[in-house]
């Protein structure tokens, strides 16, 4: 990539997106391309065609996703699946008859076995059979993957895959029902404090084990992979090292400065029991993330009290 270079950022107001915009925007990259999911349904076959023959992107950053937590994939498996073969089908095919030079598809650490072995090697996919509440999103993200390798196989292209482990940071959802474990604890944990309440409900039973990378470092990571790797491989991304739900609550309820107590809800899911990425594959390239997890909550922390200070009227 060069600095003039065209560049499309699906979903850049995501997560993912936003912060690979953030990353561009700094490294002087000011060619970039972005589109709305109202401007653009990236589920329209159409729509996507005509984006893509008008706008010819050198370089493309695939993070548009229908994503969420354990209880929005529980909840809403048809969408998790159609909505995601949908979008990245249409970028991936659109990216091959335009001439895209280079593509980064981001998945997800859910891709793999529910009980595979600790930690998770790229080796491991499709070794055995996937956790029960996220299996619809986790097939479309190993369609991505597959499809990424058969073009490359089959017509030469360059797009590349990276499975991040559970993400967090500025832009995250932080709706109660749809988000993840981690932005729902801040909101939960800064609510109890301000209303004076005694307890904080924490969903299962405290004892799965993830692992946290804040999007900052997946943004890194990515625009590394897109200046570094040409090859049909997919890599790990992630931190190495896990906490459990508990030891998570526990060290967002010191961030947030609330003095109450945790009570589990255990008639909500676990989900999978452990899920902690081998990075070294990503290592021994040269990458490495930098942000640790109390550090990383923190500044989340602070963006989520800045999203909430009232609007001033002049
Ligand atoms: O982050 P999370 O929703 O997703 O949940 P997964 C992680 C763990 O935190 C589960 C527990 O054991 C939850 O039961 N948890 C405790 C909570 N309190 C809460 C809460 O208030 N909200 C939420 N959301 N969880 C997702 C997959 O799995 O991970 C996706 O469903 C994706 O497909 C994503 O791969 C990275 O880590 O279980």
């Amino acid at each position: 990539m060069n600095k003039q270079s065209k560049i499309y950022v699906a979903g850049h107001r995501g997560l993912v997106g936003s912060a690979i915009v953030r990353h561009l925007d700094q490294a002087g990259f000011s060619n970039l391309v972005t589109r709305t999911s109202a401007e653009l349904d990236l589920r329209d076959q159409n729509a996507v065609r005509d984006f893509f023959s008008i706008e010819k992107p050198d370089f493309v950053f695939l993070a548009a996703a229908k994503v969420g937590g354990i209880m929005a994939n529980n909840t809403y498996p048809a969408d998790f699946l159609y909505d995601n073969l949908a979008i990245q089908n249409n970028v991936i095919h659109q990216s091959y008859l335009n001439g895209v030079k280079k593509l980064l598809f981001l998945g997800s650490s859910c891709i793999y076995p529910k009980l595979a072995p600790q930690p998770i090697r790229e080796d491991y996919l499709l070794t055995d059979l996937l956790e029960s509440t996220n299996e619809p999103y986790a097939i479309a993200k190993i369609a991505g993957i597959k499809l990424c390798q058969a073009y490359n196989r089959q017509y030469g292209t360059q797009y590349i895959s990276l499975m991040p482990t559970n993400l967090y940071g500025p832009n995250d959802n932080f709706d109660l029902q749809k988000s993840h474990v981690l932005p729902a604890l801040i909101r939960k944990f800064h609510e109890a404090r301000e209303n004076g309440a005694e307890t904080v409900e924490i969903w299962g039973t405290g004892s799965p084990l993830r692992e946290f990378l804040h999007v900052d470092d997946l943004a890194d990571a990515s625009l590394f992979m897109m200046e570094n790797y040409n090859g049909n491989d997919f890599f790990n991304v992630g931190v190495g090292k896990d906490i459990s739900i508990k030891d998570l609550a526990l060290l967002i309820r010191d961030i947030v400065d609330f003095r109450g107590e945790l009570v589990f809800d255990i008639s909500k899911p676990d989900g999978t029991p452990r899920k902690l990425l081998d990075v070294s594959k990503l290592t021994e390239i040269g990458w490495q993330a930098k942000i640790g997890l109390r550090e990383g909550i923190s500044a989340t922390y602070e963006w989520y009290l800045g999203q909430l200070k009232p609007v001033s009227v002049l």
